[in-house]
């Protein structure tokens, strides 16, 4: 056989953190039912160390209202697969900081979902220029299983830290575990130093269990 007739090597993408690989299609992936989008009472919160002390609301018209941007990144999930490419529009996190201030001292954020899913971020995590708060994908708003009308994506992080439906925005004081968090995964979550679990974790990457 000729050299000319070998298999080319599996060439990997230099956007796949180790351990992962390239998803085509997007499957949707999370833990229990897809809630049903009700327009007339949904509102986004934030709440907790706030500046003013005040909690503070938009209903949907004006959350969707707020500037937009897009931003184009990579979603990873901890399972290992990754879906490379996307292009994200929505709320800028760093726009609902300008907009409610927290307080000094404040170090992490609580982003709530749906049925109590929650993730914990570091602040400096959440106020990245690409943290956003996505109502389309590629220019198509979300499918309700994608999360309609609003999810939080942070490409820097496993995609676990990016509730789908997301509703509130709790600034904290001092750091604590989210959903899976607190069910055995890293509260850092870098794919690219593969925080997967909690057992990876060492001294100062987040509250005692
Ligand atoms: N509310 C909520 N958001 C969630 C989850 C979940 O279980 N509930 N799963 C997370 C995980 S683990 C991943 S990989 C992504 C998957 O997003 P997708 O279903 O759009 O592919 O959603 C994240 N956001
Ligand atoms: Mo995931």
């Amino acid at each position: 056989m000729g050299q000319s007739e070998r298999e080319p090597l599996p060439s990997s993408d230099p956007r796949l953190p180790p351990g992962q690989r390239r998803q085509r299609g997007w499957p949707a992936l999370h833990y229990g039912p897809v809630p049903r989008f009700k327009p007339l009472t949904w509102d986004f919160q934030v709440f907790g160390a706030t500046a003013s002390a005040e909690k503070h609301s938009w209903d949907f018209a004006g959350f969707t209202a707020l500037p937009r941007t897009t931003v184009r990144a990579d979603l990873h999930c901890v399972t290992r697969f990754s879906l490379l490419g996307n292009e994200w529009t929505g709320v800028p996190a760093s726009e609902v900081l300008e907009r409610v201030p927290p307080a000094p001292g404040v170090t992490h954020v609580m982003v709530w979902a749906e049925y109590g899913y929650s993730a914990n971020l570091r602040l400096a995590d959440f106020a990245d220029a690409s943290a956003v708060f996505a109502t389309h994908r590629n220019g198509e708003p979300l499918s309700a299983e994608h999360g309609f009308p609003v999810r939080l994506v942070v490409p820097h992080l496993y995609a676990w830290k990016g509730p789908k439906w997301v509703r509130a925005v709790e600034y904290m004081r001092a750091d604590r575990r989210g959903f899976w968090e607190e069910r055995g995964y890293h509260n850092l979550a870098d794919p690219w130093r593969e925080q997967r679990y909690s057992y990876q974790e060492e001294p100062g990457d987040g509250p005692l269990r």
